[in-house]
């Protein structure tokens, strides 16, 4: 199969969804050998979800979404204080990947993390309220919006520093080979953290060791206002492994059924011991870098037309209505839902009290 992503081919689309290989096998019947590892083939086909995970799907993006907007107006009201970096139009990508994980699969990410937590199970009341720095928060209203942890839902932050988070990711892994569990790391990081060097340390410890890390690159088109193309070499991220023997696949990470069906091949390839893997999610963020950004770098268009033509949850909506026949009362019922969940948590992050002073001498190092 061709191995390059022409420059033409917007992210998001299913032209852009390719292998990044020379030789097209399917992990499951691949290996990795002296001439390196076997290709992963991703579908012609578009893989197709079951009504109940299409509704499912829906409804956890939507909760993302919701969630995220409030977050975005709290901030304007000055109830959120710091650094806030919405997911919004990148939803597809982690609850992809989460429907396609079990049960202890550990995920790690930066600072652009609310979505990852939310997927991950965490509780919208803790999240909202750690974003508004109350004792409610998941820490206790220290941390704000780039620094929250769930041990119980195997949700390792939350990094502030670029590409901090994979040689972390890879680290957890580690300790899932050590352990010898099957438990594979979800290390998700950015286009722009894509050229730390670290990550190049961690993919040669990852290969060499046969850890099971999938890294999930959440290419967006900018780091910051840096478009990739100015920042980057190589921008097929897919192939940033390839001087590792690490195998990767562009993914068209706007649809939720392309995002899982990847999840699933490269979980398979991890669980059965072959080592890491790449998920280059080819996907977009609608607002600015974060909310201090005015997202003067790119045109009213070119968001637009994403939003329109690209939306992860629309997408998904169409499919319900018009080939899963379900009506629009059933979907206003799990809009409704997710809207009460929302405003609960608003609620709370608004009326919980802030920190006790004594908090400040806990949770440090002396
Ligand atoms: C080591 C380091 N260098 C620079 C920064 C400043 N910085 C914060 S976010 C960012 C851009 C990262 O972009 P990307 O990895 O594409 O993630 P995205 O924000 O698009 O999700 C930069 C340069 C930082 N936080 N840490
Ligand atoms: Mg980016």
């Amino acid at each position: 199969m061709a191995a390059t992503r022409t420059k033409s081919a917007p992210a998001g689309t299913k032209a852009a969804t390719k292998t990044s290989a020379a030789t097209a096998k399917s992990p499951r019947s691949g290996s990795v050998g002296k001439s390196g590892p076997t290709r992963a083939s991703s579908s012609s086909k578009t893989p197709t979800l079951t009504r109940d995970q299409e509704l499912s799907a829906y409804r956890e993006m939507l909760l993302i979404r919701r969630f995220e907007e409030k977050a975005g107006q709290m901030y304007g009201m000055g109830l959120i204080g710091g650094f806030c970096h919405l997911y919004i139009g990148q939803e597809a990508v982690v609850v992809g990947m989460q429907m396609a994980s079990k049960a202890g699969d550990q995920l790690i990410t930066g600072y652009r993390d609310h979505g990852h937590m939310l997927a991950a199970g965490m509780n919208a009341n803790g999240v909202m309220a750690e974003l508004t720095g109350r004792r409610g928060g998941y820490s206790r209203g220290k941390g704000g919006s780039m620094h929250m942890f769930s041990a119980e839902k195997h949700f390792y932050g939350g990094h502030g520093i670029v590409g901090a988070q994979v040689s972390l990711g890879t680290g957890l892994a580690f300790a899932n080979r050590y352990r010898g569990n099957d438990n594979v790391s979800l290390t998700y990081f950015g286009d722009g953290a894509a050229n730390q060097g670290q990550v190049y340390e961690s993919f040669n410890m990852a290969a060499l060791w046969k850890l099971p890390v999938i890294y999930v690159i959440e290419n967006n088109r900018y780091a910051m206002g840096t478009a990739v193309t100015r920042a980057s070499a190589q921008t097929d991220f897919s192939k940033r492994g390839l001087s590792f023997n690490i195998p990767g696949e562009q993914v068209d990470g706007m649809d939720i059924r392309e995002t899982y069906a990847a999840g699933l091949r490269a979980m398979e390839w991890c669980r059965s011991g072959k080592g890491p893997y790449i998920l280059e999610m080819q996907t977009y963020r609608y607002r600015g870098h974060s909310m201090s950004d005015p997202a003067k770098y790119r045109s009213k268009d070119e968001v637009q037309k994403m939003r329109t033509e690209h939306d992860p949850i629309e997408q998904v909506r169409e499919r319900l209505l018009k080939e899963w026949k379900v009506s629009e009362e059933e979907l206003k019922k799990i809009d409704a839902g997710v809207r009460d969940i929302v405003a609960e948590s608003a609620e709370f992050a608004t009326n919980d009290p802030e920190p006790d002073p004594s908090e400040l001498w806990t949770d440090i190092l002396k």
